[in-house]
């Protein structure tokens, strides 16, 4: 007679670690004051790209990198970031606010180890009066320090992002140089340059706050996005993106 094992008949579900994730990034953010904002994945356009000043020539609209949905009169997309959530969010809700934006997101591109069409990003935007680079800088080295440790330094770096000005990229130092300096090898994760590129950020360009009626004299704000996948991967050395939408029992079971 077979026993009843959890393993043969009672396995259990698990969450994924991607959720598994979300769920820990949002908790240090509740801590500070914010709260989660959702929106629907099926976007239009206004909101996935004019609200946030990307212009119409920009390629990111282009058909190769943007899913658009048929009829191509009604101008609708599946969003390629979170930020049209807090769009949406800011022309209900008058500022001060704090919002955390995780989900799915989309990019019509060709699927490697390294790139999927579907992939999971969270966003995070605060307008106040009188917000400044130094609230955002030190937001992020919180936010950091609690998901990898109180050791971790970050940086900013100048980047571009239409919808921020100035905009950075946030590197953070490498948590996995000092295990690897001990087994005597390059680190994999930051291929010894001892910095991990780990998200965007930025204060919310004028043009963002305008086109959701807030005066840009009166109120500031900073925004930053972060991909999910990549550091998820990085976390549990998974070598292939796909391996996380696979379905397979036998990835998933390993978290
Ligand atoms: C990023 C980088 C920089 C961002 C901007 C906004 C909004 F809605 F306030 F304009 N949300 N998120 C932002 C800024 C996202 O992702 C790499």
């Amino acid at each position: 007679m077979e026993v009843l094992t959890r393993d043969n008949l009672l396995k259990k579900g698990h969450i994924h670690p991607i959720t598994q994730t979300i769920v820990e990034i949002v908790e240090i953010f509740r801590g500070l004051g914010f709260v989660v904002a959702d929106g629907p994945e099926i976007e239009k356009e206004f909101y996935n790209f004019n609200a946030l000043n990307v212009p119409a020539d920009h390629p990111a609209r282009d058909m190769q990198d943007t899913f658009w949905l048929k009829p191509l009169s009604e101008r609708r997309v599946l969003r390629t970031q979170t930020s049209a959530v807090q769009v949406r969010f800011m022309e209900v809700h008058k500022p001060p606010l704090r919002i955390i934006a995780p989900g799915k997101i989309f990019r019509n591109e060709a699927t490697d180890a390294t790139h999927e069409a579907q992939f999971h990003q969270i966003e995070g935007l605060l307008v106040d009066k009188n917000v400044s680079v130094a609230h955002l800088k030190g937001t992020l080295e919180h936010f950091l320090r609690k998901l990898y440790g109180e050791s971790v330094e970050i940086r900013l770096r100048p980047s571009y992002f239409p919808f921020v000005e100035p905009g950075f990229e946030i590197d953070m130092s490498c948590t996995g140089c000092i295990k690897n300096e001990k087994a005597g090898g390059c680190c994999p994760m930051c291929k010894g340059t001892t910095w991990i590129e780990i998200m965007g950020a930025g204060m919310v360009h004028p043009n963002v706050l305008s086109a959701v009626g807030l005066d840009p004299k009166e109120w500031k704000g900073f925004a930053f996005g972060l991909g999910l996948d990549r550091l998820v991967m990085l976390k549990y050395g998974v070598e292939d993106i796909r391996h996380l939408y696979s379905g397979d029992l036998r990835f998933i079971d390993q978290f």
